[in-house]
């Protein structure tokens, strides 16, 4: 009898111990269900995104991706903005377009964009590279175009900018513009349009090239011309064409943040093509600095057009700082010549354009237009 004790207690062990294993492996067979089960609704959840992606790129509806970065972007125009577009996602699904062969036409872009961030923080002292403006702007595809990937754009815009040796404000402009016209939604070219040799500089003559060379281009339904060394402050200031000619720099630092006179058309204004074509586009005849805005407002105003502005809260511009350029005086014939508006329009514009251009180039974040415009015209002899 008393052998027959420690063989019960054995025995009560060895069962209490398989009853506690059967717990132990039913618990883990339960895990390993859960566990697959979770799986397998990830990966189901995974592939329907996959698919969304596809969708998206085919017009189809894309509200689930749709703006995810937005809350990221911090208004400085940078590399956040550049994520603000959530464009990097869209870039890496790129080459799989083509799969999906029913393509839906994507929605028109909303008259308000939802990425915009408002006020920028700019500044010209850190060190500038056309490599990181490359880098921050992988969707800028070559010649400096951008369509907006999710929606339509109403208008295709050509931006305009005169040009001799500056280089160095050309990749501030570029650093900040190309993201700020992607939170915009804009569908843009970029037209650099480079006067060759050392004579006198022709702002106007410039602009009416870039509007001949974009349209040889592609289909352009707007066109904008800036300086190269004006940065809008707000990118509420939205790059497009208005019902009437667009005025956008109304309220540059150097002018203490207001227009200079009421009357000012001057550093980044905007035509439909319309618009440019009804004031036989801008004068010729202007060399060196001064009064061919003022000529291009007087044509405006005479063909029964008014000038459109945005707030002067948003119409902000910074000016990259620099010295007067050589071989753009002040042309001392501007005073004379903003007289004659009336009369000199019709024959000095866009029906009278002459230059040779020498080179085109598609660079990755513009397109560069390189043309001899001649010279100004003897003066005549006084007396
Ligand atoms: C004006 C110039 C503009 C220039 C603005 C701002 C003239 C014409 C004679 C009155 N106009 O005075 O071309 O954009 O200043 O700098 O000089």
């Amino acid at each position: 009898m008393p052998d027959t004790v420690p063989w019960i207690c054995l025995e009560m062990t060895r069962l209490m111990l398989g009853r506690t294993l059967e717990r132990i492996c039913k618990a883990v067979l339960l895990l390993c269900l859960v566990h697959f089960l979770i799986m397998m609704i990830l990966y189901f959840d995974v592939y329907s995104q996959r698919f969304d992606i596809f969708s998206r790129f085919n017009g189809r509806n894309f509200s689930r991706t749709h703006h995810y970065y937005y809350n990221l972007s911090r208004p400085n125009g940078t590399f956040a903005s550049y994520l603000a577009t959530g464009d990097h996602f869209l870039h890496s699904a790129r080459p799989e377009t083509n799969i999906t062969p029913t393509a839906k036409p994507l929605p028109p872009c909303p008259e308000v964009p939802p990425g915009l961030v408002g006020r920028l923080l700019i500044e010209f002292s850190s060190a500038m590279t056309l490599e990181r403006v490359q880098k921050e702007n992988p969707n800028v595809t070559e010649g400096g175009k951008y369509t907006p990937p999710d929606c339509r754009a109403k208008q295709k815009v050509a931006i305009i900018i005169p040009f001799r040796h500056r280089d160095h404000h050309l990749k501030y402009w570029l650093h900040y513009l190309h993201p700020i016209l992607r939170r915009q939604k804009i569908d843009y070219g970029i037209y650099i349009i480079n006067q060759l040799g050392e004579d006198t500089f022709n702002r106007a003559k410039l602009l009416n090239i870039g509007y001949t060379e974009a349209l040889k281009d592609a289909e352009y339904d707007c066109f904008i011309f800036s300086d190269v060394d004006l940065i809008p402050m707000d990118d509420r200031n939205l790059y497009h064409c208005y019902d009437q000619p667009r005025h956008f720099a109304i309220a540059m630092d150097k002018f203490g943040f207001r227009l200079p006179y009421a009357g000012y058309f001057g550093g980044v204004s905007g035509l439909s093509r319309n618009q440019f074509l009804k004031i036989n586009g801008f004068p010729n005849e202007y060399w060196g600095w001064g009064g061919e805005d003022d000529d291009i407002y007087n044509r405006i105003t005479l063909n029964g057009m008014k000038v459109s502005r945005p707030d002067v809260r948003i119409g902000r511009y910074r000016m990259i700082k620099h010295e007067r350029d050589k071989h753009n005086e002040p042309n001392p014939q501007r005073f004379n010549k903003i007289q004659n508006t009336k009369v000199t329009m019709k024959r000095d514009g866009i029906n009278s354009l002459q230059y040779r251009l020498v080179q085109v180039t598609k660079y990755p974040l513009y397109t560069n237009v390189s043309v001899e415009i001649g010279k100004p015209p003897p003066r005549p002899p006084r007396g």
